[in-house]
């Protein structure tokens, strides 16, 4: 990847103290990519403090195994971020992501830089180190540690592996390629290991979790010649099961999955004139402009509504819309 290094790896070798950031709700990409130059640049003998806006999702927690990841207002003022030489961004180019973090930055009087590999940009900071083809912030900050001579760690490189599986899908995007795999055989070999990342962050279901997808699955209605499946998580579900509404999070997926599906639709109900739907699509179709015709939104392959309204009738209507976009 073309990306040139020098001006950051002089600002790096110049500078003793660093904040990192990444982005709202964070997401493996951005803590690996975090903890990953965190314990590289400690490498060096830098101080560095790692603080974002929004504190880790549990179920990622154990990506930061000694919970040094600081949450802004917390433990952490933005005094304290000031006081910084250096500010880095990881995983975002947009004002937008940083929340409350936006302001902190904007006012530091901290050098600064950005590490990302999204399309939306915003004119963060003097530095972008920016690279949209790269599959993961995580292999861009793997470049930059291997640029700074640093030797890999088992440390360094789990965060790091963390990050570009997930990002990739596990290996399967069309982001990913040869160089993908080479990267992945270096983190590897300093010690990351895969069976323990897959694990810990894919086999810790709760039994309500995987139930409450069991009747979501077994509901599931084909309409438009088996190019729409659907399917609903009821009030009932939940309380057969006892599951959370956020246990319905990814079930969406499975129902896309089915041959000749192109798009997948799964509502949850949240009350008797309130429910939300997530809707997954596969590339030839756009979901989000189906979504935004109820006020919701996404990307074009996943995106969510909120209705307020009864299921059925929510159920009606986006439905109905789903398939007028199909014809
Ligand atoms: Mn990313």
């Amino acid at each position: 990847m073309p990306l040139n290094w020098k001006p950051l790896l002089d600002l790096i070798h110049a500078s003793d103290s660093f904040v990192l950031t990444s982005h709202q709700r964070p997401d493996c990409d951005a803590l690996g990519s975090e903890l990953g130059l965190a314990l590289a640049l400690e490498a060096l003998g830098k101080r560095v403090r790692i603080i974002n806006a929004d504190p880790t999702p549990p179920h990622i927690a154990m990506i930061d195994p000694r919970n040094r990841i600081e949450v802004l207002g917390d433990s952490v003022t933005a005094a304290d971020a000031h006081a910084a030489d250096v500010h880095l961004i990881l995983d975002t180019s947009a004002w937008q992501q940083l929340g409350p973090m936006a302001d902190v930055f904007r006012t530091s009087p901290a050098k600064k830089a950005v590490i990302d590999h999204h399309l939306s940009s915003d004119d963060l900071a003097p530095l972008m180190l920016k690279e949209t083809s790269a599959e993961a912030t995580g292999r861009l900050v793997l470049e930059l540690v291997e640029a700074l001579d640093i030797k890999l760690t088992a440390e360094i490189a789990t965060p790091l592996f963390y990050a570009i599986a997930t990002d990739t899908g596990w290996f399967r995007f069309p982001s990913v390629n040869a160089g993908t795999f080479s990267a992945l055989a270096r983190l590897v070999e300093a010690g990351a290991k895969p069976t323990e990342v897959f694990s810990t962050l894919y086999d810790q279901n709760t039994l309500a979790r995987v139930q409450v997808h069991g009747r979501v699955l077994e509901q599931i209605e084909l309409a438009a010649d088996g190019r729409l499946a659907h399917s609903a998580a009821r009030i009932v579900d939940f309380e057969a099961t006892g599951a959370e509404v956020s246990d319905t999070e990814d079930v969406v997926n499975r129902l896309l999955s089915i041959s000749g599906v192109e798009v997948a639709v799964v509502f949850v109900e949240l009350g008797p004139e309130r429910c939300k739907a997530s809707l997954r699509s596969r590339q030839s179709r756009d979901v989000r402009r189906v979504a935004e015709q109820f006020g919701g939104g996404g990307h074009a392959q996943a995106a969510g509504v909120k209705f307020d309204l009864p299921l059925v009738e929510a159920q009606s209507q986006l439905l109905a819309a789903v398939i007028a976009s199909l014809e």
